[in-house]
């Protein structure tokens, strides 16, 4: 009886050992916004979602001292009518203030979701985030088209 008692417990400590290892494996490109990618003025960026809680995050400074009008268009390459990744930003004014994060429009598994002409003061950043809606993934990969432009 000890020795069974003995072994549930064991079972039950590698169990829960596995379980937690699973959470620190999804780990790819670009996960955090801490670790988001830098992009240049005009950028053609193609990536890839792996798993369901996989993300991608990149980043814009605006070191001019002139405002600049950001556009993202999010695209999966070879779509189907279930798989649906989303774009959404925060931008950062400053260290201290952030409007936290937004979700452009979703235009479901086929279409564009995008970010127009959205105002960057100089000094300001946006951060960008690629995700997979809830109960939408598949591994796909996907492209945004990315710019800053004056108006
Ligand atoms: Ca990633
Ligand atoms: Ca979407």
């Amino acid at each position: 009886m000890k020795i069974k008692q003995i072994l549930i417990t064991l079972i039950t400590a590698v169990s829960l050992l596995s379980y937690s290892q699973p959470a620190q494996a999804i780990q790819g490109f670009y996960d955090k916004k801490a670790d988001a990618k830098v992009l240049s003025d005009s950028e053609h960026i193609g990536f890839a979602l792996t798993s369901a809680d996989d993300a991608d995050w990149f980043k814009w400074t605006n070191n001019t001292t002139t405002t600049k009008y950001a556009n993202a268009v999010l695209n999966i390459i070879d779509p189907d009518s279930v798989t649906n990744y989303d774009l959404a930003f925060d931008m950062h004014y400053s260290q201290h203030i952030n409007t936290g994060l937004l979700y452009t429009h979703d235009t479901g598994p086929n279409g564009l979701d995008a970010l127009n002409f959205f105002q960057i003061p100089p000094g300001a950043t946006i951060y960008l985030k690629v995700l997979s809606k809830q109960g939408t993934f598949s591994p796909k990969s996907y492209s945004v088209r990315w710019s800053v432009q004056n108006v």
